[in-house]
């Protein structure tokens, strides 16, 4: 219902109370791994959103480049667990014969926050789909072709809604314009919690 081939949206696919039960349950989280700003490879460039990770492995950006790590570059622990009710939205929507290894956060904490348009490509196993659920405000979206420049559309993600990118569309490129600031209630303080889960290795 996107348009595109391999991209499915599931508008609330989580419901209020599940939400207001994740959110409990990732701020827990973060006290063992806090959400931090990265920095752009090579330019040192602060990001406008921050970020942490659950999982065996986590996504982060260091000088050198983009990378999978088991452990948290600030404090050198291995990254929380992955939360249950998310290992449970991979076993149904994923078809995957395998589980996540990463649980990438971004958290669009301010109104300026976005992300700008690129491909996931650092995983191995580019024939999983990656799963994002959306908590709290709204966003505007946007998904493009396989070359920086080809035409994209944009939609409305908001809290609760899941989006599995898959297929012929894992490539695609996309990045989030802008957040819509006040459009929810569900994170004290405000802001955008963006969950993916990611399989980095390919399955034995
Ligand atoms: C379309 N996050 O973490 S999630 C990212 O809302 C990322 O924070 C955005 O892009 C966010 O890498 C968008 C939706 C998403 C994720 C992966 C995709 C859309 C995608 C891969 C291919 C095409
Ligand atoms: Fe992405």
């Amino acid at each position: 219902e996107t348009g595109f081939d391999g991209i499915g949206l599931y508008p609330g696919f989580f419901g209020e109370t599940a939400q207001r039960a994740l959110v409990e349950r990732l701020q827990a989280g973060f006290g063992a791994a806090p959400p931090y700003r990265p920095r752009m490879p090579r330019t040192g460039r602060p990001w406008s959103i921050l970020q942490t990770n659950f999982g065996q492995l986590g996504w982060v950006s260091r000088p050198g480049g983009y990378a999978y790590s088991p452990v948290n570059d600030v404090s050198k622990a291995p990254w929380p667990a992955i939360p249950a009710a998310l290992l449970a939205l991979w076993d149904d929507l994923a078809a995957y014969p395998a589980p996540p290894e990463c649980c990438l956060v971004n958290l669009y904490d301010a109104p300026k926050s976005r992300m700008g348009l690129h491909r996931d490509e650092d995983e191995e196993a580019l024939d999983a789909p990656v799963l994002s659920l959306s908590l709290g405000d709204t966003c505007i979206f946007r998904v493009g072709g396989f070359a920086r420049g080809d035409k994209s559309k944009s939609f409305r993600l908001a809290s609760g809604d899941v989006l599995v990118l898959g297929g012929a569309s894992r490539l695609r490129y996309h990045g989030v314009d802008r957040v819509i600031s006040g459009s929810s209630r569900l994170i004290p303080g405000g802001g955008r919690i963006n969950l993916t889960l990611r399989r980095v290795t390919r399955p034995a």
